[in-house]
């Protein structure tokens, strides 16, 4: 972030109007969000970490123009590990929405750093909760909660009363926030949401995310800019949909009447081979000539069969996934084709 900048200032403190405050704003869901909420006549104003940098992000077009950004857009810095800076933060800005997306969020990278992964994953929403438990006036509050949380389920597919199996450090993390999410609804009176997140992509999905790194790579691959594509498990199956339908859940969910858990998923399995196939033959080219697997990238252990079932976000909310697998990963790879061509200087390096 650019240091002369003077973020949180000039912030209007009351709901008109309405106002939210959104953790892990400069993510995919978080850009995605913001566009939505500020196409809604929102205010928004986000929590970044003293960290981010906001000139290259996905927020750098929001940014960059006048009659948004500290007009209707703020920035603030505040970090998950410290209560201080959240407390100032929220007292100030004073929100009738909280979207908390922030968090360590790759399940393969939890395994190296299950300590960090725990301390903001699952501390952070702990110390969001406690704060807002003590506000005068109580935001809404919607938890980004995973899928992950099913581990190795009972039950396919999985509705919000599928109990918990995590398999990861992530998710377990995961599982302790969301499990603290109710405890503070029930207990505290919270309204406090729980959105069961199946995996949800998009162009501005993070390089490490195996459909960006596929779609990705074989755009390069189609650049002549590569000619290997090393990945994990091919036969790892997940629900994949489209981060713009997801984010839109979420705010459906904090407008309901009364605070709940909803799952968010298309219902539909697919492999990470699909992937592949859909990616390569976007570009008319032949996955078999490039794919290695490499053992580096498989997983200590894998969930299985995570698929969800929407019923009740349908039925409730009114919501519905928008946008097919295939649609999808073409979306993906082919913005990842136009990127190179705009800017061919940019490897994969
Ligand atoms: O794209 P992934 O890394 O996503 P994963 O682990 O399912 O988690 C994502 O979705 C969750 C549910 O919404 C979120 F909670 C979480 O924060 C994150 O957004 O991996 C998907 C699958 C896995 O089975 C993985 O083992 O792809 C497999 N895979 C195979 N080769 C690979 C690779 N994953 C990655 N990242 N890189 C590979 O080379």
């Amino acid at each position: 972030m650019n240091e002369s900048v003077e973020v949180g200032r000039n912030a209007p403190v009351d709901s008109n109007p309405p106002v939210a405050l959104i953790t892990g704003i400069t993510g995919q869901d978080g850009s995605y969000l913001t566009e939505l909420l500020l196409e809604q006549g929102y205010a928004v104003h986000g929590a970044v970490r003293r960290t981010s940098s906001l000139e290259r992000s996905r927020l750098a077009h929001l940014y960059a123009n006048k009659d948004l950004y500290n007009q209707r857009l703020f920035l603030h810095y505040a970090d998950l590990d410290d209560p201080t800076t959240l407390r100032r933060v929220l007292t100030r800005v004073a929100p009738r929405e909280i979207y908390h997306l922030a968090g360590q969020s790759h399940v393969g990278l939890s395994f190296e750093i299950p300590e960090t992964t725990c301390e903001f994953t699952a501390m952070g929403t702990l110390r969001l909760l406690e704060i807002l438990r003590d506000l005068p006036r109580q935001p809404r509050f919607f938890h980004a909660a995973s899928s992950e949380i099913f581990g190795r389920p009972e039950e396919s597919p999985q509705s919000e009363k599928t109990p918990m199996a995590p398999v990861s450090p992530y998710a377990c993390a995961k599982a302790f926030a969301t499990q603290m999410v109710r405890i503070y609804r029930d207990a505290h009176g919270l309204f406090a949401v729980n959105g069961i997140l199946y995996n949800h992509e998009s162009p501005r999905r993070g390089e490490n995310f195996v459909t960006k790194k596929i779609c990705r790579t074989a755009a390069a691959i189609k650049a002549g800019q590569e000619s290997v594509l090393k990945l994990g498990d091919t036969n790892a199956r997940r629900d994949w949909g489209h981060a713009r339908d997801y984010v839109r859940g979420m705010w459906l969910a904090l407008q309901h009447d009364q605070p709940d858990d909803y799952v968010f998923a298309t219902g539909v399995l697919h492999s990470v081979q699909d992937i592949l196939e859909h990616a390569f033959s976007a570009l008319g080219l032949k996955w078999q000539e490039h794919v290695v697997i490499d053992p580096q990238f498989l997983r200590p252990s894998e969930p299985m069969f995570l698929v969800g079932d929407n019923r009740k976000a349908r039925e409730a909310l009114g919501w519905q996934p928008t946008v097919a697998f295939g649609e999808l990963i073409e979306e993906m790879t082919l913005a990842e084709l136009a990127r190179l061509e705009a800017r061919p200087e940019q490897s994969l390096a």
